[in-house]
């Protein structure tokens, strides 16, 4: 059977430049798409940007810009972003190229034709900020201005001819489907916010806008233009061709395995979009993951609120594995998390400077001096040994499984647990008093190697460049990287070469004030 991972990030508005938030859910996805590839799988992972719409409209006359001609600028910042954060993304779509249009037109034909489309007028609340409809009810006064209270942005009245999708016709079906597949919406509490929503009745949906002119328009009606939602769900079609089901890509990857999103968009992908395509007779994505925010301070990071971080700083001042790897280890996934530089430096400095670094260079340096620079012949492994090799094996069908469910937390800290052993073993064995029992000498050395191997396919998801370069100690390509070669404890070759490497993390010096 073809193992086949579809994985997407949301498509991303480029009104401004990328921050914290985007780079957070795009390594996220980087480090599921590697671990599914380093375990066999074809791996199709999306993202991109989402360019039509009022918010991107407005922000374009600000600049006195065309909006294309602004979207073709700030698109490839996130284009130079999913470089400079070393994902390994096989696409990356932009809603105003062509085959999104075509794809995004074919969907309306479909549901018109199906009968889930009808003309209607609109009137009542718009967030331009969120491209959102709020009811009366989920609308607040501050400051003499109209906000929503679920995402604090203000709203704007609108009056208008517009199309509306029957989302009410799909509200039992909705219902019935989570409840048929209890982990299509995860978090679970977040998946019962959603029932929850549904369960009070869904309005239909205005899928289209009159009044301004920047986006793809309703097929035989160009007076309308799509509701920029509909527009942009449709990404993770297009990006397999559709509407062309026969295609390649399309057979192999749709249903899509995850759509990653942040909990800010849960109503959009777990609602409208399992709607549309329930409407369409088009399977449902597997999961809809939302994941929590970024903070600064106790709000949401976010450039309408103009508090953002800028990735690129972080990476230029401490490198793009060490922000990997804190985003995955102290930011509890699924749970809202703020950034903290300090506590960046200390897993800089603890975890990946001493309890990996070092551990690769201490083995390295060892067995240069005491083993000529080769794996060693061992002897028998011992109990310790054992315990230690077999954590892995044991281990691997659990990590796969807590994957599978986006349980990040599980997975890291198997991770830090494993280097804490390893460190722990090396010292506790002393192999440097065992000069007069060179078997068993040998038997630890190779024990700790065969160790550093498997930990650096453990991390390879996480910290991928390093962990590039920490296989050269075992002249070890990334081609060689996969989890089936885990659970092998003879996989070095008895006197193949080992080599010392360059100091793969330098510590931060933190001066006291
Ligand atoms: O909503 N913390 O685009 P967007 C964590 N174009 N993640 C964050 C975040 C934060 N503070 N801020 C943003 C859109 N994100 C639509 C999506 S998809 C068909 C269309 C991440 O530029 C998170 O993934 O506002 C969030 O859902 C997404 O960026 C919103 O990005």
């Amino acid at each position: 059977m073809d193992k086949n991972f579809y994985i997407t990030t949301p498509i991303f508005y480029p009104s401004a430049k990328p921050h914290m938030g985007h780079a957070y859910t795009s390594i996220i996805a980087d480090v599921i798409a590697r671990f599914k590839r380093i375990d066999g799988f074809n791996v199709h992972f999306l993202t991109g940007t989402d360019e039509h719409g009022l918010k991107i409209q407005r922000a374009a006359e600000k600049k006195n810009m065309e909006p294309l001609l602004f979207c073709n600028e700030i698109s490839k910042s996130f284009r130079q972003l999913a470089k400079t954060l070393n994902l390994s993304n096989t696409d990356f779509i932009r809603t105003t190229e062509k085959r999104h249009i075509k794809s995004v037109q074919h969907l309306w034909s479909l549901l018109e034709k199906n009968g889930d489309i009808y003309l209607s007028k609109y009137s009542g609340w718009y967030s331009v900020s969120d491209e959102a409809y709020y009811s009366d009810d989920e609308i607040n006064t501050k400051d003499n201005k109209k906000i929503s209270t679920i995402s604090g942005s203000t709203v704007e009245w609108v009056e208008e001819e517009s199309f509306f999708f029957r989302l009410s016709k799909w509200q039992d079906k909705l219902l019935e489907y989570y409840k048929n597949n209890p982990n299509f919406i995860l978090p679970e509490s977040r998946k019962n916010e959603v029932i929850s929503f549904v369960k009070n009745g869904l309005k239909d949906l205005s899928i289209s806008r009159k009044s301004f002119s920047w986006g793809i328009k309703v097929p035989n009606n160009d007076k309308h233009i799509i509701y920029v939602w509909l527009d942009a769900l449709t990404n993770y079609l297009s990006a397999l061709d559709y509407p062309s089901t026969e295609s390649d890509l399309y057979k192999k990857f749709w249903p899509a395995s995850i759509h990653l999103i942040g909990k800010d968009i849960l109503r959009f992908h777990a609602i409208y979009w399992p709607a549309f395509l329930l409407a369409a007779n088009i399977p449902l994505p597997s999961r809809i993951y939302g994941h929590g925010w970024i903070l600064s301070g106790d709000e949401k990071m976010s450039k309408s609120k103009g508090n953002i971080l800028d990735p690129l700083e972080i990476i230029d001042k401490y490198g793009v594995d060490p922000l990997r790897y804190y985003l995955i280890k102290e930011v509890s996934f699924g749970n809202d998390g703020s950034i903290s530089k300090e506590r960046l430096e200390n897993c800089i400095n603890s975890d990946l400077a001493n309890n990996f670094g070092n551990l690769c260079q201490r083995v390295t340096v060892f067995n240069e001096k005491n083993c000529s620079s080769i794996v060693p012949e061992k002897g028998d492994f011992n109990k310790e040994d054992l315990q230690l090799l077999d954590n892995f094996s044991n281990n691997i069908n659990i990590i796969r499984n807590e994957i599978d469910k986006q349980n990040i937390n599980f997975y890291i800290e198997f991770i830090v647990n494993s280097l804490f052993d390893a460190n722990k073993y090396f010292n506790d064995q002393e192999p440097w008093k065992k000069k007069n029992d060179i078997k068993r000498l040998n038997t630890i050395i190779f024990t700790s190697l065969e160790v550093i191997r498997k930990i650096c396919i453990m991390l390879y998801p996480i910290i991928p460049e390093s962990i590039i370069k920490s296989l050269k100690i075992f002249n070890l390509k990334e081609m060689d990287i996969n989890f089936s070669s885990i659970s092998n404890h003879n996989y070095l070759k008895v006197k193949s070469k080992i080599n010392k490497i360059d100091i793969l993390f330098k510590k931060i010096e933190k001066v006291n004030d």
